[in-house]
This record gives structure tokens, C-alpha cells and sequence, in this order.
């Protein structure tokens, strides 16, 4: 089957054919159906992020079961699935208090399967399949548990979207945060995670929703997805700003959805007293931001990280799929840009320039 595979960091992906075993048992053979251009794959090409090498990338993806492995009983051959980058074990300590997106047996298996072995080869060479989804390729081998079963009827580049930058960005304002209604947030990178924070927080009822971003053309784009104020950090002093925006208080809410040490700090320092700092993005490997200790005790501030929106993807799958179908959600607005596996580095240059709301590779 025909691949983007990363060998090396800061060189493009190569596009190629590739060998894909059998599923083992508890795993499930699928089609690739959409996968969505994610920084986060990024992050692991300009190697800001660390994954064994060579590995396939793509962990936003929705798909089409083609074969089970022994003792599956979720799904069948046919069904339409959303995949998940953080197929819950369901027995470890974290999957037993509900909150299988901090899984440690995904954790340490990290891109391999359960047992710790790939099903992706180029001869006798191993590949990694990233968050044992790996789906930029036209098929994949997936843990049980990360097949999420959606609709046949339900348009699978938006299941696409629902695997991450949906989950992570609504998640993250609603789950992880929990926005309250009226309140103030400040978003911190529109892309296409942060827009959803932006859906988010609009879902929530938020009252003011302002966008930061240092690009023109996200910000109308923000203000399409709920927000309220835009502010361009690239032409004047954003925590400035935010301040005046919210009266010299600073927002109820803040979100951190670039990826960076500096963006965190600017979010910290938007954040009200009492207020709560989300850190969403994925900052370069061993960045530390720096923030005044004094100021986290004296001004009660509230610092936290969400992953995956802190997520129980068999929960939350089916909860967006129903917000998009009334209309509560908007995904089809954030895909500006479809592409073939074949353009999959042309894609990441849009990202990088950030020229797009979400791309999506198609399959079929
Ligand atoms: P994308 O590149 O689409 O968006 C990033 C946005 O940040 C762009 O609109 C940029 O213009 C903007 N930006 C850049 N610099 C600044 C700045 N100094 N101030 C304000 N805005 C800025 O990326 P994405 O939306 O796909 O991903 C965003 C981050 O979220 C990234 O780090 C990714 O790895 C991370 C993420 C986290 C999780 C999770 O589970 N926590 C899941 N997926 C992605
Ligand atoms: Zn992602």
C-alpha cells in the first residue's frame, strides 16, 4: 500500500510503497477513508517533537474496517470508524478513573502496537505508526479500541476532523477549562485547533471571545467561529490589548493553542486573577516557559494542559457527530483545502505558511 513516510527529520515525506501485516488479535485492518493536515505531525518533521524513525504520520483520521483481527467483536468489515490517537488499554489506572486520553499502556508502546511490535515494514525495515493510527497511508492496522464507530451515512472528511482538532479544541474549552457562560476567553492561535477552541468557547456561551493570532487571514477566519474581537499579535502588544478589551481584568478563560514556550507565557499573562490558563499546544521538545511563581499564589491563577480535550473518545465521538448534524458545530467551514496523498508535503507548506483553516487528505 502507498505511504508518507518520515525517515528523517527536516526532509519531506516520501511517498511509497510500503508492506502493512496482518492484524494481530484485539487489532483492526482498515481503509483510509480522510486523514487532516495536523501541526502536531509536524511538530515530528521538523523534529521539535521525537518519534522512532522511520515512522508514518497522520493521527486524524476516519477510515473504513477491512478486516478484523481475532477476538474483535466492536466492529466488522464494512463499518465506518473514526480513529483515535489514544486507544485507551481499559485497564490501566488511567482508563479505570475515566480518563483514558493520559493512558499509560498507549503511553509507553507509544507508536507501536500493545505489544510493542509495528505492522509496518519496507522490506526487513520497521516502521512506527504514529499514535497507533499512522494514517497517512491509504491503510492502517489500529487497535480495537481506537475504532470509533460513526454513521455510513456521515461525511468522512469531517469524521476525519472529529479525531482531533475538533475533540482536542472543543474538548479543551468545554472538558478541560469548562468555560462558563458569559465569561471572557482569550484564544491564542486560530488554526485548526484553536478555531474549535473558538467553537468551543461559543458553545459554552461565553460573552466576549477575543482571537489572537499573527495572521490576518486566520482572524477572519476566527470570527467566523464565535469570536467576538480579533487581535493581531504581530502588529500590536496582544496581552496589552487583551487587558483593555476586559477593562485592565484580562480574560476569564485563556488558551495557549500554538505551541510554544513564548505563546504560553502570553496566555498566562491574559489570564484575570483567579483566571484559568488551557495550554493546548505542543511546544518544541525541552522549551520551558517561564512563569513568576508569586504571581500563580498571589493572583490564584489556574494552569492547565489538555490533551486530546481531555477526551474519552468513545464519549465525545458520538456527542460531536450529533453537534455537527443540528448544527451546533461548524467542521465543514474549517476545511479550506483537499489534497491527495501524493501533495501530503505541499500541504504541511500551507500549514507552515498558514495559508489554510484545516487541509484534509482524501482517500477515496
Ligand atoms: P496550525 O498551524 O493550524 O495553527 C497554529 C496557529 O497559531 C496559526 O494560525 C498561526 O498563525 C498561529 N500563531 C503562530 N505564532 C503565533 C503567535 N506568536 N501568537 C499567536 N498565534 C500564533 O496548528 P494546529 O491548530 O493544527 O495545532 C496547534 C497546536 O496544537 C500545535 O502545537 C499542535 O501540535 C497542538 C495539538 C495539540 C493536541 C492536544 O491533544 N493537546 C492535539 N493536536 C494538536
Ligand atoms: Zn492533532
Amino acid at each position: 500500500m502507498k505511504a508518507a513516510v518520515l525517515y528523517e527529520y527536516n526532509q519531506p515525506l516520501v511517498i511509497e510503497e510500503i508492506e502493512l501485516e496482518d492484524p494481530k488479535a484485539g487489532e483492526v485492518h482498515v481503509n483510509i477513508a480522510a486523514a487532516g493536515v495536523c501541526r502536531s505531525d509536524y511538530h515530528f518533521m521538523k523534529g521539535e517533537a521525537r518519534i522512532a524513525l522511520p515512522t508514518v504520520l497522520g493521527h486524524e483520521g476516519s477510515a473504513i474496517v477491512k478486516r478484523v483481527g481475532e477476538g474483535v467483536t466492536s466492529v466488522k468489515p464494512g463499518d465506518h470508524v473514526i480513529l483515535s490517537f489514544v486507544p485507551g488499554c481499559g485497564r490501566c489506572h488511567f482508563c479505570l478513573i475515566g480518563r483514558s486520553n493520559l493512558c499509560d499502556a498507549h503511553a509507553a508502546t507509544g507508536p507501536y502496537m500493545y505489544d510493542g511490535t509495528t505492522r509496518l515494514y519496507k522490506g526487513e525495515q520497521r516502521i512506527s505508526h504514529m499514535g497507533k493510527v499512522a494514517c497517512f497511508a491509504e491503510e492502517a492496522v489500529v487497535p480495537e479500541a481506537g475504532c470509533v464507530p460513526v454513521s455510513s451515512d456521515f461525511p468522512m472528511d469531517v469524521a476525519a476532523l472529529i479525531g482531533c482538532s475538533a475533540t482536542t479544541g472543543i474538548g479543551a474549552a468545554i472538558l478541560t477549562a469548562a468555560v462558563e457562560a458569559g465569561s471572557t476567553v482569550a484564544v491564542v492561535g486560530c488554526g485548526g485547533v484553536g478555531l474549535n477552541v473558538l467553537q468551543g468557547a461559543r458553545l459554552a456561551n461565553a460573552g466576549r471571545i477575543i482571537a489572537v493570532d499573527i495572521n490576518e487571514g486566520k482572524l477572519e477566519f476566527a470570527m467566523k467561529f464565535g469570536a467576538t474581537h480579533a487581535v493581531n499579535a504581530s502588529d500590536e502588544d496582544a496581552v496589552a490589548r487583551v487587558m483593555e478589551i476586559t477593562g485592565g481584568l484580562g480574560a476569564d478563560y485563556t488558551f495557549e493553542v500554538f505551541g510554544s514556550a513564548r505563546t504560553v507565557e502570553t496566555a498566562y499573562a491574559m489570564a484575570r486573577k483567579g483566571g484559568t490558563v488551557t495550554v493546548v499546544g505542543i511546544a518544541p521538545m525541552g522549551e520551558e516557559a517561564s512563569i513568576n511563581a508569586v504571581s500563580l499564589t498571589r493572583n490564584e491563577k489556574v494552569l492547565k494542559g489538555s490533551y486530546y480535550g481531555s477526551a474519552r473518545p468513545p464519549v465525545e465521538f458520538p456527542r460531536l457527530v450529533e453537534m455537527y448534524r443540528s448544527g451546533k458545530i461548524d467542521l465543514d467551514g474549517l476545511i479550506t483545502r483537499r489534497y491527495r496523498l501524493e501533495q501530503i508535503n505541499e500541504a504541511y507548506d500551507d500549514l507552515d505558511r498558514g495559508d489554510v483553516g484545516r487541509g484534509v487528505i482524501t482517500f477515496q
